[in-house]
């Protein structure tokens, strides 16, 4: 009986504690680049249809031997990027991952990515869930 108990309690702990109302991506592309490339960005939107904020830590993705999660920015007139630890999806709220701002950045694969090729992106979100993301390698200016 107590151990039925701890696998049911067990069972509880583990279930993620917003599963009705997941993290969503939309729009996700990755830039195609040049054969002498050193990296390549991607993009995407996440919408928060919850009432909690929901917070990407990292981001993974089977193309790539590691996904940053970058802010660009201009300070002094001069162009920076900067780590992001935690992207914050505020509840009801949408964070815009574009050009010149939030992007992801990847070192560049042996195989070059080409348009119309799919990504998947793994973004695992700090309360333990996952969003899994299809992206559409795009050629952007
Ligand atoms: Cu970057």
């Amino acid at each position: 009986m107590r151990r039925l108990w701890l696998l049911l309690l067990s069972c509880l702990v583990s279930q993620p504690l917003f599963a009705g109302e997941p993290l969503q991506a939309r729009d996700a592309w990755v830039r195609e680049a040049p054969p002498t490339a050193q990296m390549l960005a991607a993009y995407l939107t996440l919408l928060n249809p919850g009432p909690v904020d929901r917070v990407v830590t990292r981001v993974s993705s089977p193309r790539f031997d590691h996904v940053m999660l970058h802010r660009s920015e201009v300070v002094d007139g001069i162009a920076r990027m900067q780590h992001v630890e935690r992207l914050v999806v505020p509840a009801h709220g949408t964070v815009r991952l574009e050009p010149g701002g939030l992007h992801l950045m990847m070192p560049a694969p042996q195989r070059r990515l080409v348009a119309g090729e799919q990504v998947r992106f793994v973004l695992e979100l700090e309360d333990g869930e996952q969003l899994r993301v299809e992206a559409e390698v795009k050629k952007k200016p």
